[in-house]
């Protein structure tokens, strides 16, 4: 396993020299935040940030995210050359060294939540999510949700929506396929692993369709084109904020099948009427029994690369939500400490034997 931490590049609060001073840390995810979505990312750009990071002793292996235009996931005229520019994206990104890039289909809206500070007993502020309040939210009066940067103009994004109800969920499929058919070979021609981060939350937003969110969704994504350049970013935190997903089984089985390049590990607490909230990383803070899940991809002979995701605001720190430095680093450690725990405890089984 590969620690590595989310840098949102030179404007990130966060700084790479403090980054570096976490125990264990080998490098930075990162991404170009100012090439349009769609684009071919310059390879000078890439070259640049590369630089940057490694002068801090940092590596840049892993790249989060590639946007994929809504156009290729609407199927539209225009989708081949979006598909083309991605494919010519992966070859720039290989020859500055990356090895996994992460990327999602979710239609119009990423990662969702209602409130990016929900205040815990402890005084630490979190992300989380109510279904009620969701419900509130009328699409048609233009969506403001919390965190979601939206350069649609209301106009715009009535477009978008309405060019989405169209496309159902098996549409959305053969979208993915298409787009996938094409770039998996140039991923595996490049030596680049793709990783699909799963939809967060797991369900479907808005009516919009969404097709990666459980055990049979990964399984049928991973079966378009079998390849261990087409795997999984598998995120401990977007699938469990789905109770009836079991991420200590979905870790064992495709690690166990060499198909997840990149984990996401954090730990959440969900309700039984589908609110959730993310807990600080330790199992007893929230629904995800994290050793258990550090110990599946142990067994499973993981040795791709992890970050804690997220963390809560805590110690006054005032940052991106759900992105500051104090927690990841603290679920960095915790998550270090579960690695060399089993690791050690699995050596000394083995010379007894
Ligand atoms: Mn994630």
């Amino acid at each position: 396993m590969k620690m590595t931490f989310r840098w949102y590049g030179p404007n990130d609060p966060v700084r790479l020299d403090h980054i570096r001073q976490i125990p264990g840390m080998s490098g930075v995810v990162t991404a170009l935040y100012d090439v349009p979505v769609g684009e071919v990312w310059p390879l000078d750009a890439i070259l640049a940030l590369r630089a940057q990071v490694q002068a801090h002793g940092l590596a840049m292996e892993v790249i989060e995210s590639v946007p994929v235009h809504e156009d290729i996931k609407l199927g539209k005229p225009g989708a081949e050359r979006l598909i083309a520019n991605f494919g010519q994206t992966l070859r720039h990104l290989a020859a500055c060294g990356v090895k996994v890039v992460c990327y999602n289909f979710m239609p119009v809206f990423d990662w969702t939540r209602t409130t990016l500070a929900k205040v815990l007993p402890d005084g630490s502020t979190t992300l989380a999510f109510s279904t009620e309040e969701l419900a509130r939210v009328d699409a048609s009066q233009g969506i403001a949700l919390p965190g979601w940067d939206s350069s649609y103009r209301p106009e715009e994004l009535q477009a978008l929506l309405q060019a989405y109800a169209e496309v159902d969920e098996e549409t959305l499929w053969r979208h993915l396929a298409r787009f996938l058919e094409q770039v998996v070979p140039i991923a595996e021609e490049v030596g680049i692993k793709l990783a699909i981060h799963p939809d967060d939350p797991p369900r479907p937003i808005f009516g919009l369709p969404r097709i990666v969110k459980n055990r049979d969704d990964l399984a049928r994504l991973l079966a378009i084109v079998d390849s261990p350049a087409n795997g999984l970013t598998l995120c401990s935190g977007s699938l469990g904020a789905d109770c009836g997903n079991d991420i200590v089984a979905l870790a064992r089985e495709f690690a166990g099948r060499g198909r997840i390049h990149f984990a996401h590990l954090r730990n959440v607490k969900t309700e039984p009427n589908g609110d959730f909230y993310e807990t600080a990383h330790l199992s007893c803070a929230g629904s995800l029994d994290m050793a258990a899940i550090v110990q599946a991809y142990h067994d499973a002979g993981f040795d791709g690369y992890v970050r804690p995701d997220h963390g809560r605001m805590i110690w006054g720190e005032q940052g991106k939500p759900g992105y500051g430095l104090y927690d990841r680093a603290l679920g960095a450690m915790y998550l270090t400490g579960l690695w060399e725990g089993i690791a050690k405890a699995r050596a000394t089984l083995q010379s007894g034997e």
